[in-house]
């Protein structure tokens, strides 16, 4: 095995004895001492639980149902016709990558003949996934290289050109590895093109709560149920949570009506049976307690802002050091427009093994920089590394 190209550069940072190193390969979200922060809302949840110790049944295999009616308010919004209709199937899943994974085998099974399509660049497992799964995985058009934005109209025209039914592959918010997202608008035209042409978006939405906000963050996937689509939504706790190992997220697939929601739950039941059979309890316990107590969800929802607003200040950071070092000789607006914990930032591989090999900053070699890896005592450091790359190329 090679090694995956994201988890691999943890394991070589952890293994690296250089005191002064930074870590802004993996999509972690690190607070300003440098640490996974134990978000409060989920420690009182945790402790709650601790006082209640119960007996560990086997989960439903769909999962945890307060859980799961957690998922469709946090994604959704609590009174969004679709969660009150009943019309949406959601599972508790073994975080995003399980929801991707059980709605690519769904897809794969009930559409056999189609292809999914996932934006140039994605996430560097998307693809690995999918094929995985026994899906063909092609790309539409989207980071423009040139101008640092999206090329939204040669993605459109793409899209229009797909055959019926094929799946296309959408981040909500946050889009990894870019930063770049579509705008409110630019959404309310790829709408009309996804429902026309008879196609299945799958939205990955792991970034919740690090764009504009929970439920800011969450527009697309609302627009897409209010214009009466079906399609796939996979959520992740793993960021918003600060709960990466406790496997935590969710697979809603939008549906017509009530009867084919229980249908497609039935379905995906049996994918998860197939599988790892039933889900774990512990993680879900402790999501549901936080999105089900107002109390806990007003102090999480504030939790979430602060990792926004920590990560906007250390872009602001970076990009006024760079600025300041090349004096306007080169642009590095796209720090700022950029959203989410990653900028693209356009080194190239052989800057990126120089800033890791000589510099010990670690960023994952398509020149994706996590910007929550940064803090107040290693941005000044960071910038100054980057300007020496650039300035040796
Ligand atoms: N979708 C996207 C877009 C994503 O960036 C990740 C994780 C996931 C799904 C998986 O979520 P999880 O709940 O952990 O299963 N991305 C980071 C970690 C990784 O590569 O596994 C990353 O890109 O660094």
């Amino acid at each position: 095995y090679a090694g995956d190209p994201i988890l691999g550069l943890m394991d070589a940072y952890q293994a690296d004895p250089r005191p002064q190193k930074v870590s802004l390969s993996i999509g972690l979200y690190f607070d300003e001492a440098c640490r996974l922060p134990v978000l409060g809302a989920v420690r009182q949840a945790e402790e709650a639980l601790l006082r209640e110790i119960g007996p560990r049944p086997y989960l439903p295999m769909h999962g945890l149902a307060d859980f799961r009616a957690g998922v469709q308010r946090m994604v959704f919004g609590a009174d969004h016709e679709a969660v009150k209709a009943g019309r949406i199937a959601t599972l508790q899943t073994l975080g995003g990558s399980g929801a991707l994974r059980v709605g690519a085998d769904f897809l794969h099974r009930y559409f056999p003949a189609s292809a999914i399509w996932v934006s140039d660049p994605t996430w560097d497992n998307h693809r690995v996934l999918f094929e995985a799964a026994g899906l063909q995985v092609h790309t539409y058009p989207y980071y423009d290289a040139a101008t640092g934005g999206l090329r939204f109209d040669a993605m459109l025209e793409c899209l229009q050109g797909l055959p019926r039914q094929s799946v296309v592959l959408l981040h909500a918010s946050c889009h990894n590895p870019t930063g770049v997202d579509l705008s409110a608008a630019q959404w309310d035209a790829l709408i009309p093109v996804l429902r026309e042409r008879e196609l299945i978006p799958f939205v990955d939405m792991a970034y919740q709560g690090f764009g504009d906000g929970l439920d800011e963050d969450a527009f697309a996937v609302r627009a897409l149920a209010d214009a009466g689509l079906q399609f796939f939504v996979a959520n992740s706790f793993s960021k918003n949570f600060s709960f990466y190992g406790e496997r935590c997220g969710g697979l809603s697939v939008v549906c017509r009506d009530r009867q084919d929601a229980d249908t497609v739950l039935g379905q995906l039941q049996a994918g998860v049976r197939r599988i790892y059979s039933t889900p774990p309890t512990h993680g879900a316990r402790v999501v549901a307690k936080v999105l089900g107590d107002a109390r806990l969800l007003a102090s999480w929802t504030q939790e979430t802002a602060g990792m926004r607003i920590r990560i906007r200040a250390m872009r602001e950071q970076l990009h006024a050091a760079l600025h300041e070092t090349f004096r306007g000789e080169r642009d590095f607006g796209y720090l700022l427009s950029q959203r989410g914990m990653f900028s693209y930032t356009g080194l190239n591989e052989s800057q990126v093994d120089r800033l890791r090999e000589q510099h010990a900053v670690y960023l994952v070699r398509s020149g994706r920089l996590c910007i929550s890896g940064l803090n107040n005592a290693n941005v000044e450091a960071v910038a100054a590394a980057m300007a020496e790359v650039i300035r040796s190329a």
